[in-house]
């Protein structure tokens, strides 16, 4: 018997899902090997001795039709999460791994809807996968690791940096919100292996999909029944798609190279029982669509065959493939015939999500511990009313303004676990006390500790950098790369600024970004959100891309930052309809392409009442407003410089122009000091302009 599978197959499937199957779901690991294959080619020659060691194969073996011993493969579920959904239960997961077993050992309940056609050839795997509860350190574990990360949202090969038990020990089963291993539109990837031919150390196991893990939960309405990692352990078991190798006469060198499984052209969708879609084997069968290799739907998928049988007792018995997995060493090592109860691993969050609260507010915190039944809990709140409890959800009012610290102890008689959430809880004062016009130039250096947020701390996303900036020392980068997850996101959120006191102004927001797109026409994006309720709910203001003044659209090389500021661009965003806002949060959310970083540099909220000059750094020029506030006259003294005065423009709260005045009253060397007579009670603007440049102080009358 001669195979010659090659990795042209992995091509060829390929281009023939991206031509056929673009529209529905799909298995993502003829991609994913085909990428691994143009990455490492040294993979070919282990993909090659392995598909020759096949060919030793028999299906119709006599001992393939008889009950041999169960095969335990201890495994680790590791759920990606960013505390939404896709944190999916306990329950969901055994759930699946109930529906697994029942698989791999024909014990499913639907074993009568094999058609007889095929009844002969189906077969018991007799593999089983228990949960391991021993994990890589000796510890006690219900083997489900939870990770919060944004990667859930794409990240794919990345979600395996965060976490990996060795792969000769456990099968590592990461769970995800969203593959995005599928550059086709309209179509989903739901899970991907790896073969036992590509394992390594750092990529082996398989990537699923949060909504298709199990029957229950977030999979119930969507049919796959949990089918979907059945399918997938039997990529990493050494199975193949039954179109694999296409139509042929020869079954082993045509299908998935396994003589009881009629080969297939192309991948079976829905549950049609009279396809036969290749007419030139020997002899000509009719599609399997039961067997859980193709594609067909859930309820229509009830087998293996002794061919696969033979195929995954093979991996089973080889070193090199999946053998060190099932030993018994192994089953020592990892606990699978034990169930001990475990200490539990503290984890919680705020039941929205919502991490910022006005002052005065109250923020239900929500408990996700797991690994063990707790006995008690311990919250230390600091800032908090309580700032202790002992509930597993308590409800914490926040009265003063800052940045708090939450910790959560859980105890059970197997001990305590503690998850400390520094600095966690924002809370947002009433009338901030940050008054506008204001300019952030990013120059202090502790200003993510507490002044502004970075939400997500990952390796990617927003930084304060010294090495690019518009004007100054630092400037922030949402810094992005190639390995960055194509669509995560990452937020970079402000400190609260009083607007109020420039209502009737045209108050502006502007920024200086700098961006290049690394990938031709693909375009990272800045969205500016605010919020005037504390961060419970964001307002999108614009979504800036190339096309719309992010950056130039010329495509540079990765990794590019701006070395002049003639690479910047100025945007301007109108604020008129939050003028009131006494607590104005921004928040600059940068959207990966894994392309390019974003900069940002120089944000400013000024009136934009004068229409004509430019408003100066008040800095620049000494200006001083006194007494301040007055009960009567006011004096400003202007040192010029020399320069031309121009003279100066009072306005109301309200934006209306009450007088102006250019006399100079006392003038000593470049020192002038003009002086605004007495107004009614209220609060003013004072425009000064000097040589064309105008400069805005705020004073205040009082009666
Ligand atoms: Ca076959
Ligand atoms: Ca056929
Ligand atoms: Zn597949």
């Amino acid at each position: 018997m001669k195979i010659l599978i090659y990795p042209a197959i992995f091509l060829a499937i390929l281009s023939s899902n991206n031509r056929s199957f673009a529209q529905t779901h799909r298995c993502g690991t003829d991609e994913y090997s085909a990428a691994l294959l143009k990455t490492n080619p040294d993979l070919l020659k282990s993909l090659t001795a392995y598909n020759e060691s096949l060919a030793a194969l028999n299906s119709s073996d006599t001992k393939l039709s008889k009950k041999g011993t169960t095969r335990t493969i201890p495994v680790v579920f590791h759920v990606i999460h960013t505390y939404g959904a896709e944190n999916i239960s306990k329950a969901q997961i055994e759930d699946q791994l109930r529906i697994m077993n029942e698989a791999y050992q024909r014990q499913n309940g639907d074993t009568s809807a094999t058609r007889s056609i095929f009844k002969g050839v189906a077969s018991d795997m007799d593999v089983e996968f228990k949960m391991a509860r021993i994990d890589p350190n000796g510890n006690c574990t219900e083997g489900i690791t939870r990770t919060y990360s944004y990667l859930t949202d794409g990240g794919d090969d990345a979600v395996k940096n965060l976490i990996r038990w060795p792969y000769r020990t456990y099968l590592n089963i990461w769970v995800v919100k969203n593959i995005v291993r599928d550059a086709s539109a309209g179509s989903r990837v739901l899970g991907y292996a790896t073969l036992p031919a590509f394992t390594n150390s750092t990529a082996d196991g398989i990537v699923i999909l949060s909504d298709y893990v199990g029957s229950i939960g977030t999979a119930s309405s969507n049919g796959s029944k949990g089918r979907v990692l059945i399918h997938e352990g039997g990529h990493w078991l050494g199975l193949y798609h039954p179109f694999q190798g296409g139509c042929g006469g020869n079954c082993s060198s045509s299908g998935d190279y396994i003589c009881d499984t009629p080969p297939v052209a192309e991948p079976n969708f829905g549950c049609n029982k009279t396809t036969n879609s290749c007419s030139n084997d020997s002899p000509d069968q009719l599609d399997m669509v039961e067997n859980y290799m193709d594609y067909a739907d859930g309820i229509c998928q009830n087998m293996f065959t002794k061919g696969q049988k033979a195929v995954v007792d093979n991996s089973l018995t080889k070193a090199n493939l999946r053998s060190l997995n099932v030993s018994a060493a192994n089953h020592t090592a990892t606990g699978v015939f034990t169930s001990p109860s475990c200490t539990p691993i503290a984890d919680f969050n705020t039941n929205t999500n919502i991490v910022t609260v006005c002052q005065g507010g109250t923020v239900n915190f929500k408990d996700y511990t797991y690994n063990g039944i707790v006995s008690s809990y311990a919250w230390t709140l600091e800032g908090g009313t309580p700032s202790t409890s002992t509930l597993s959800a308590p409800t914490i009012q926040y009265s003063t303004a800052g940045n708090y610290t939450v910790t959560l102890s859980v105890t059970n008689a197997q001990g305590t676990n503690t998850m400390v959430k520094t600095k966690m809880i924002t809370v947002v004062p009433t009338q901030s006390n940050i008054t506008t016009p204001v300019s952030e130039g990013f120059e202090d250096a502790q200003i993510l500790n507490g002044k502004w947020k970075s939400w997500e701390t990952a390796d990617y996303g927003w930084k304060r950098i010294t090495t690019t900036k518009y004007t100054g020392t630092a400037g922030m980068e949402a810094y992005i790369d190639e390995g960055t997850a194509n669509n995560s996101t990452y937020s970079l959120v402000s400190q609260p600024y009083n607007l109020s006191v420039l209502q009737g102004l045209l108050p502006k927001l502007k920024f200086r970004v700098a961006y290049r797109p690394g990938i031709t026409g693909n375009t990272e994006v800045l969205t500016v959100y605010v919020t005037t309720d504390c961060g419970q709910t964001w307002k999108p203001l614009k979504a800036y891309s190339n096309a719309t003044g992010l950056g130039v659209d010329k495509v540079v090389e990765l990794g590019w930052k701006p070395t002049t500021q003639a690479e910047w661009n100025e945007l301007t965003l109108d604020l008129k309809a939050y003028e009131t806002s006494k607590n104005l949060m921004l928040r600059f959310e940068a959207r990966s392409r894994s392309g390019n970083s974003i900069f940002l540099d120089n944000i400013n909220i000024q009136a934009d009442l004068i229409s004509t000059g430019q408003l100066l750094n008040p800095s620049n020029l000494l200006v001083n407003v006194y007494p301040n506030p007055s009960k009567g006259l006011v004096n400003i003294d202007i040192e010029t410089e020399g320069k031309r005065y121009d003279g100066t423009k009072i306005y109301s709260i309200t934006g209306q122009e009450i007088m102006y005045d250019n006399t100079l009253l006392t003038k000593s060397g470049t020192l002038m000091t003009q002086i605004i007579p007495k107004l009614e009670a209220g609060i003013y603007f004072a425009q000064i302009n000097i040589d064309g440049q105008l400069i805005l102080k705020k004073f205040i009358i009082i009666p």
